[in-house]
Order: C-alpha cells, then sequence, then structure tokens
C-alpha cells in the first residue's frame, strides 16, 4: 500500500479526539483454545475497497450502511462528496477499510479536475474497486466512461459492479439493468444493493471481503474511520448548507473550521464546551444572500441542524460561530483552491 492520496502506509495515526468510535463489542477471552485463534488469524483479512461512480450514484450511503454509522455527508446534489473518506468495516474475520471517492464526471472547472485526478490516484492503491451504478438511471455515457477507466484497472485488480438503490426499481427494471450492467466490463461479481432499506448490504460486504487478502487490520477495533474531528465539522456544516439549495450553489459551497476551542469551564450538565468557528465560502455575492436567507434566517438553521450533529460527534456542548465570505470563482482558481484545501 502506498502512502500517497492518504492511504496509510502502515497502523494509521490515531487522531487526536475522535469520536467515532465503537467499542469492541465482543471481549477477549482467555480461556479460548490456541488452536481456534491460530486457525482464525490465519484468515483473516484486509484491505482497501474504493467506491467509485457517478456524481449521486449513492457512493456515500452505502459507505455509510456497511461501516453502520455516518462517516461520509450525503445529499440528494450531484458532487456532494469532495475528498477521499475512509470507512472501516471491522468483522472477526476481516477488516475492509472502505473507500468512498467523490463521482467521476466530465470536468467542467479546475475543482473537477482535480476531484477526477483524486479518484483515478485512488483507484491505483486499491485491492479491489466497488463501481457503483443506480438502478433507477440507465446506463449511459457517464457509466461508459468511468467503465473504460475501469478496463485498464480490471486487468489488475478485481472489480465488483455494485447496483445502488435497488430499492427504487422493480423485479424487471431490475433484471434488465443488470444485464446491462454485466455487459460493461469484465466485473468479478454484480451485486444489487439497497443502502436504505439494507437489501443485501451483508452479501455485498462478504462479496467485498472475498476479494481482499490475506493481512492483519490496519486500524485499532472499533474505529470506524479515519476522518479527523475538523474534517468532519466542516462536512457537517456542508451537508446542512447543501439542504434546500438548487442549481449551481450546491458547487460554490466550501466550508472551512477556522479554530475549535474546548472552554476551561464544562458546561453546566458537565460536557465540555467547545467553541467552534467555521467560514462558508460562496462564489458570488448574490449566493451569499441566499445562504444568509432574509434576516439570516436560513444561516440559522443551518447552524441550529449543523450543531446538533456536530454535538452528537463531539460528545460535548457546541458554540457554533458560522461566518459567510465571497471568495470569487475559488472553483476555477488554483490559489483559492488550495487555499480551501484541494
Ligand atoms: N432510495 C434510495 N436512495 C438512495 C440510496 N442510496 C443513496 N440514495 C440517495 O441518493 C442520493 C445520493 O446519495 P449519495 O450517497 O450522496 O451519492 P454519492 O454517490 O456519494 O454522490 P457524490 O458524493 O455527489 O458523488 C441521496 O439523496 C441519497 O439519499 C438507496 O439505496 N436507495
Ligand atoms: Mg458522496
Amino acid at each position: 500500500m502506498k502512502g500517497t492520496n492518504g492511504l496509510p502506509e502502515g497502523a494509521p495515526e490515531q487522531p487526536e479526539h475522535s469520536r467515532l468510535r465503537r467499542e469492541a463489542s465482543e471481549p477477549v477471552r482467555s480461556s479460548e483454545p490456541i488452536e481456534a485463534v491460530d486457525e482464525r488469524s490465519e484468515e483473516h483479512r484486509s484491505g482497501f475497497v474504493c467506491l467509485v461512480g457517478r456524481p449521486n450514484s449513492g457512493k456515500s450511503t452505502l459507505t455509510n450502511a456497511l461501516v453502520g454509522t455516518k462517516v461520509a455527508i450525503t445529499s440528494s446534489r450531484p458532487q456532494t462528496t469532495r475528498h477521499v473518506v475512509r470507512g472501516i468495516v471491522h468483522r472477526p474475520d476481516a477488516q475492509l477499510v472502505l473507500v468512498d471517492t467523490p463521482g467521476l464526471h466530465r470536468p467542467r472547472t479546475l475543482l473537477g479536475e482535480r476531484l477526477n485526478d483524486l479518484v483515478a490516484g485512488t483507484l491505483s492503491e486499491v485491492d479491489a474497486v466497488g463501481f457503483c451504478l443506480p438502478a433507477d438511471q440507465r446506463v449511459g455515457p457517464g457509466d461508459r466512461f468511468i467503465a473504460g477507466q475501469l478496463a485498464d484497472i480490471a486487468a489488475r485488480t478485481p472489480v465488483v459492479a455494485v447496483v445502488t438503490k435497488a430499492d427504487l426499481v422493480g423485479r424487471a427494471r431490475m433484471a434488465e439493468h443488470l444485464l446491462a450492467v454485466a455487459d460493461l466490463g469484465p466485473w468479478v461479481d454484480v451485486v444489487p444493493v439497497s443502502a436504505v432499506t439494507g437489501y443485501q448490504t451483508e452479501v455485498l460486504t462478504d462479496v467485498l471481503v472475498s476479494h481482499i487478502p490475506p493481512g492483519p487490520a490496519f486500524y485499532p477495533d472499533g474505529e470506524l474511520t479515519d476522518e479527523p474531528d475538523q474534517v468532519m465539522v466542516a462536512e457537517l456544516v456542508r451537508e446542512a448548507a447543501l439542504e434546500g439549495v438548487r442549481d449551481e450553489l450546491p458547487h460554490s459551497l466550501a466550508v472551512v473550521v477556522e479554530e475549535m476551542v474546548e472552554r476551561d469551564q464544562p458546561s453546566a450538565d458537565g460536557r465540555p464546551l467547545i467553541d467552534v468557528r467555521v467560514e462558508m465560502y460562496v462564489e458570488r455575492d448574490s449566493q451569499k444572500a441566499i445562504v444568509i436567507g432574509r434576516g439570516g434566517s436560513r444561516l440559522r438553521d443551518v447552524g441550529t441542524r449543523a450543531r446538533t450533529q456536530i454535538e452528537a460527534l463531539l460528545g460535548a456542548r457546541v458554540f457554533l460561530d458560522l461566518h459567510v465570505r465571497v471568495a470569487k470563482d475559488w472553483q476555477r482558481d488554483s490559489r483559492q483552491l488550495g487555499r480551501l484545501g484541494f
């Protein structure tokens, strides 16, 4: 495993205060027969599986469903995911690291190009690939473009075609779609799933595990993502802000956490108290007005929604200080992209 794009070389560093951990449910029993332990460690598998697909094909929702908790934000707007998000599935026999990526698309801005490059780099480093194709949309030019890119990779890396959003179609349409998907490329498996109903999500995990190599766990038991809290917080604010905005605005929105400081005194209920200062960037003055809303009403709603989630994430009371700024045409400006972390 190479070290670029943030994929760890060995055991990754623990984020300083990530709360996204699940306590190990099964205590290790010392009376367990030694042979049984040996057998299990021999069979243990671990690896990285990258989820790719068009924007809005359900990659992040699927990542969250397989991990069992929210590690990636989702929305009905295309191009929600803008960086590589790792979510970890722990099983007694395997550790599967899902690598959620930005949707692949024909780029119209420098940001779009950078996101596509990020996906291409990630694809070359993983043990297997899950190619997501939504059941409610016919296989189209966007999917064929991605299939073409995956054809080269499929010679050395197993690619599983994942038919997402199975709950949205009937049997006949599904059968038709599965045939069209199977025709697209040399996939090792084709699996229909629904991240919303949970249909076949365990089957998909089994299939993906079967395509990763034997090896020890990369991440400590119970760790569900290696996203730093700062990044999760910025993403939760962006997710709240994406709700209800239309047209170009979702693409124009970027969020940066400027500061997260814990106060010396905890809150009255004993929880820590954290001040979080966040800058939201848009590309034009007209967009700034939309994000803020009449008399600041929209920004207040966004703040309330985001704060609830951030408090749950951090296990603390949060004072969320939101500002909106204009960074003119930042999606096309390499200097501004750099400043915003792209
Ligand atoms: N009905 C149904 N809707 C789904 C399912 N999975 C995802 N969706 C919806 O599809 C939309 C897109 O989901 P995302 O998970 O954000 O898609 P994505 O592929 O990560 O999108 P990008 O990050 O923009 O590339 C959201 O509105 C989800 O609620 C599913 O299994 N069933
Ligand atoms: Mg996504």
